[in-house]
């Protein structure tokens, strides 16, 4: 296959690519960024030092708490005239992160969003229907700037206003959808609802990001849009934003942009590298980041790295969805819980749609687990109460604790434009 935007590189090119890189990037921000030398100075290292890629592992790690407790610019490693935009994300906790571009840093991120839409198989004739937040979020923007360098047509509509979705949808006849699976879900529902069928719409292929999704989530909105392919991006505000990879119309992983950030998986307790295909937390070091340079941050997001050579042939490596944060943890009795396994388990049941919710209380002192699941179309409440046993008996079974399931209609549980929130945790600390 040839391509336009994404490199050909062998495996020992993108090792020469990231040596360099890490070189480079290691000076630029020793040089740079007075929070940079310092944390490096502390860490006994000097750029000269860094001659391979084995000397990653002992540079300090970076966090979001770095970027937070010296707001707004502590990664800034060019004079603030070359900086052309901020972009900016919340976060759970605290002030926000502030991350700063330069002109080159805008040119790399769109060249990789560009490389996401040339992967996911468009071409200049497709017309993409943007359905994610502008402004200081990076989705909308970014998927605007990559969407237009590929050269195909960009709607940038934004997210919710569902009356004006569906009239483009019938109107312009966008091919491809770019939003998070939860707008992707309502959009879907609205539809539904209207009975249109899926051969009134056009949309062929959709991509979803910024947050996890599941296969049932998707499953249901490729069938009620009638789509042909949808593809997991991911991306984050401190890496630029959407775009850091894309997966390939062989389905079996993500491949990430190896030419312009390394990708290590940490086991977040030791901080030491996992054996190849072990789940860990991500930490990325950027190559030829300018502005704001990441060294070793460490992500929070779980995944693996997949080892072999993808099917489609591409040589860019691949890692596995983003299985969670390791900030969404809870701790219930003792037990510490992922909703991503909770989604696991709950994928198995047919009798119920891909959206769920969880309620933590406390009652005397005791922990409480209040899961909510939506009956599928054409399920008849006659077995919601079996089927709440038997879904509670597979998560003490998975989790070792007992969590009451409620079975609610299917609509019932609460949609979003944006990311969607699963946890609703109302224990007092
Ligand atoms: O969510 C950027 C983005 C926008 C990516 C649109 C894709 C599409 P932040 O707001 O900084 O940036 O949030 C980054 O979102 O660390 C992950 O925890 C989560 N996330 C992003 N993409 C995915 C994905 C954008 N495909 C944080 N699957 C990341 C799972 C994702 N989680």
């Amino acid at each position: 296959m040839k391509y336009r935007f994404i490199p050909h590189y062998t495996e020992e090119e993108i090792k020469e690519i990231q040596i360099q890189g890490l070189k480079n990037t290691i000076k630029h921000a020793y040089n740079g960024s007075e929070f940079y030398k310092q944390r490096l100075k502390d860490a006994g290292i000097t750029p000269e030092d860094i001659r391979s890629l084995d000397d990653l592992k002992y540079l300090p790690f970076t966090t979001a708490d770095d970027l937070r407790e010296n707001y707004p610019f502590p990664f800034l490693s060019v004079p603030q005239k070359d900086v052309v935009r901020i972009h900016s994300s919340s976060g759970t906790t605290g002030k926000r992160k502030v991350l700063a571009y330069t002109q080159n840093d805008i040119e790399t991120w769109k060249n990789m969003m560009a490389r996401c839409f040339e992967l996911a198989g468009l071409n200049e004739e497709d017309r993409v229907q943007i359905a994610v937040g502008y402004g200081l979020w990076t989705a909308g923007v970014g998927f605007q700037l990559g969407c237009e360098h590929f050269g195909a047509m960009a709607l940038p509509l934004g997210p919710g206003n569902l009356k004006m979705h569906l009239q483009f949808l019938l109107d312009l006849r966008p091919t491809c959808l770019c939003s998070t699976a939860s707008m992707a879900l309502l959009l879907a529902e609205e539809v539904q609802k209207l009975g249109l069928n899926p051969d009134e719409i056009s949309l062929k292929k959709a991509l979803f990001g910024a947050e996890p999704h599941t296969p049932k989530m998707r499953k249901r909105v490729e069938e009620i849009l009638g789509l042909e392919h949808t593809f997991d991006i991911p991306g984050m505000t401190e890496l630029y934003g959407p775009g850091t990879g894309l997966e390939c119309m062989a389905h079996m992983g993500i491949h990430y942009w190896a030419d312009i950030f390394i990708l290590e998986i940490i086991n977040p307790e030791t901080l030491e590298p996992v054996s190849d295909g072990e789940i860990g937390e991500m930490v990325v070091t950027t190559l030829k980041k300018e502005a704001s340079p990441l060294i070793r941050y460490r992500t929070r997001d779980l995944s693996r790295k997949i080892p072999g050579v993808c099917p489609c042939g591409l040589k860019m490596p691949r890692h596995d969805k983003i299985l969670g944060r390791s900030d969404d943890m809870f701790i219930f009795r003792g037990v510490n819980i992922y909703p991503g396994t909770i989604a696991e388990v709950l994928e198995k049941f047919k009798e119920i749609s891909s959206e769920y919710q969880i309620i933590l209380t406390r009652k005397n002192g005791v922990d409480h687990m209040l899961l909510k699941v939506e009956r599928s179309k054409g399920v008849s409440k006659d077995i919601d109460a079996n089927l709440a046993k038997e879904i509670s008996n597979a998560l003490r079974k998975q989790l070792l604790v007992r969590v009451e399931v409620e079975i609610v209609d299917l609509g019932k549980l609460p949609r979003t434009f944006g990311k969607s929130k699963r946890v609703i945790d109302e224990r007092e600390d």
